[in-house]
């Protein structure tokens, strides 16, 4: 990998931090959510999580030891501004300005994530958050704020995380919060997140800041089923409403034509203005962000029963006359072994997406998250041998290495995640960390840090800049 690439680690407020109602911070969707019963695996919550706000002195200790070299994090909007608008916290100020210099204080690049999906609830209750266009003013005074404030120290921000995935499950799977169900909400909102994000990126740019600015997208790299053109076509139309509707107008400043002709022949009225498509042309990205985890394979809609899946979705749907899976269906890739939770494990598939992405748009991109998700044992030695992660992460950063020789310009790495974190639905039966965090659904446990072997593996990856080197060295 080239001298500055970065290897690195994420994280988001609403996994990690903990300190939900100190120190003037606000209720964001998720604090009301998770505290809904039967929202959350066994009712979890992010009250207290890994108590991040209260451990980061050791977390970055632990980060420093390990040799990380860039920690990727988000900032809670609602500790920043209790109420989505109008009065800032300090004390929520303060406490990422210590974050970001104890960081750089240890020789860790900060990547700043500004929105991963705990929107304020007083914008949620007094407008329906980004189910309206006021959304776009209230995000970029947001921003505005940490623009000022952090601009000068961080090199790297992340708008928006997974915009596709909130998008879906908050406003069609309604599995996450504002558990809507409504394909027109939907297409709209979305519109309103992707004008948002290209205003803050013109605005970024307009304060003359030193670094550079992108969203992460949750990018499914998308496979037919078979070779017959019924199939492939069903694939095109599953491109189009699964990824080059994001990944256009933020990399390009423009929907493309046939994702909006689909769109309109969905019977969705885009609320979309002249003055949303200059904002478009305006903010276009520096790098794309990626999250990596899985594949999809798709098949036509003609053939099969297989649309269970996908039509569960209009079931309390406002718009019943049509569906996607009417356009694509999901289908089983055969060729794939799954993790514990189902999910396809594929790293030469995101070998394809890199150069998919290189091909169509030529962008340095950075991976914002790639890590699996497995239940980890705590053993009697108080280890925790995750041969599994080891052998999940080496594959991937193979085929990153490879797809970098076959031209993609891929300027750093941060694997999900650095510590066991609140896995949104899964509570922490899910974990991802290099570092095992004692908790459980039982918020009294005692929090204490253990490190995985995955925690050595990767730091030996650091060390040799990559999987090549490291390999040769041992071999
Ligand atoms: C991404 C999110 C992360 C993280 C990860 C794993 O979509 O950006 O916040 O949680 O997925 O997901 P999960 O915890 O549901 O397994």
């Amino acid at each position: 990998m080239k001298k500055d690439f970065l290897w690195g680690s994420a994280s988001a407020a609403y996994q990690i931090e903990g300190a939900a109602n100190i120190d003037g911070k606000g209720p964001s969707i998720w604090d009301q959510f998770s505290h809904i019963p039967g929202n959350t695996y066994k009712n979890t919550t992010g009250d207290v999580t890994i108590d991040f706000y209260h451990r980061y002195q050791e977390d970055i200790a632990l980060m420093r030891e390990m040799g990380l070299q860039a920690y990727r994090f988000s900032i809670s909007w609602p500790r920043i501004l209790p109420t989505g608008s109008g009065r800032v916290n300090q004390e929520g100020i303060d406490f990422y300005h210590a974050v970001i210099d104890e960081l750089i204080k240890n020789g860790i690049e900060p990547i700043v994530t500004i929105y991963h999906w705990d929107l304020p609830l007083e914008l949620q209750q007094s407008y329906n958050g980004f189910g309206n266009r006021k959304i776009i003013e209230d995000f970029t005074n947001y921003c505005k704020i940490l623009f000022t404030e952090y601009g000068e120290k961080v090199n790297y921000w992340i708008t928006l995380n997974e915009q596709n995935v909130f998008m879906e499950a908050g406003y069609l799977d309604a599995t996450f919060p504002p558990q809507e169900n409504d394909y027109q909400l939907y297409f709209n909102a979305n519109h309103y997140a992707t004008v948002a994000n290209a205003q803050v990126i013109d605005l970024y740019r307009k304060m003359k800041l030193p670094g550079k600015i992108g969203p992460s997208f949750a990018y499914k790299a998308v496979y037919a089923k078979s070779c017959d053109p019924a199939d492939v076509l069903a694939m095109e139309n599953a491109q189009e409403l699964t990824n080059w509707l994001w990944l256009d107008p933020y990399i390009t400043g423009k929907y493309n034509q046939i994702t909006l002709k689909t769109i309109e022949k969905m019977g969705i009225n885009l609320d979309i203005t002249t003055q949303d498509i200059e904002i478009l042309t305006k903010g276009k990205c520096d790098f794309i962000g990626i999250n990596y985890y899985r594949t999809q394979t798709i098949k036509s809609a003609d053939k099969t029963k297989e649309a269970v899946e996908v039509s569960k979705r209009t079931v309390n749907s406002n718009i019943k006359n049509f569906a996607t899976d009417k356009l694509y269906l999901k289908a089983k890739n055969q060729y794939l072994p799954t993790t514990e939770w189902n999910w396809a494990i594929d790293p030469v598939g995101f070998r394809i997406m890199l150069r998919r992405l290189t091909s169509r748009y030529d962008i340095p991109i950075m991976i914002t998250e790639n890590g699996l998700g497995a239940v980890d044992v705590l053993n009697e030695e108080k280890k925790i041998h995750d041969d599994y992660r080891i052998n999940y992460l080496s594959q991937h950063i193979t085929e990153l290495e490879q797809a970098v020789e076959e031209g993609c310009n891929i300027i750093g790495y941060c694997s999900w995640s650095f510590q066991d974190l609140f896995s949104w639905l899964n509570g922490y039966t899910k974990r991802y960390g290099f570092v095992y965090v004692d908790r459980d659904v039982d918020d009294n446990s005692k929090l204490l840090r253990y490190k995985k072997d995955s925690f050595y593996w990767y730091q030996q990856v650091i060390k040799n800049n990559g999987i090549k080197n490291f390999n040769n060295d041992n071999e």
